[in-house]
């Protein structure tokens, strides 16, 4: 009984928690072009989760969004990007910005 109402639970909690971003997903989709904006940053790998598609970074000031330096998650365009990349690792990458999501578009090793 417990063990099911734990796994009911954690069911509930995975489909909860997915839908927000499907619903971010699916608006970034239809509405990109207009209001997704293009930037690039400099910045130093902190974590990376090639399986979720996802970098931490550590990155300076971004000019076009007017951001100041710190430290946050991206999410990958595809997977493919994950390639050569190491915690420590110093990169300049290219990213698409809507709100609080940022996807990174290119990346690459800078030192
Ligand atoms: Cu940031």
């Amino acid at each position: 009984m417990t063990k099911l109402r734990s796994i009911l639970f954690v069911t509930a909690f995975g489909l909860t928690a997915m839908l927000p971003a499907q619903a971010t997903d699916m608006g970034m989709a239809s509405t990109a072009k207009p209001s997704a904006q293009m930037a690039h940053a400099e910045g130093v790998i902190k974590a990376l989760d090639a399986k979720a598609g996802t970098v931490t970074l550590a990155h300076g000031p971004v000019q076009e969004l007017k951001w100041p330096a710190m430290t946050m998650a991206f999410r990958l365009a595809k997977p493919e990007l994950a390639k050569g990349l190491t915690v420590g690792k110093k990169v300049t990458f290219e990213f698409q910005s809507q709100g609080m999501a940022a996807v990174i578009t290119a990346i690459k090793v800078s030192g």
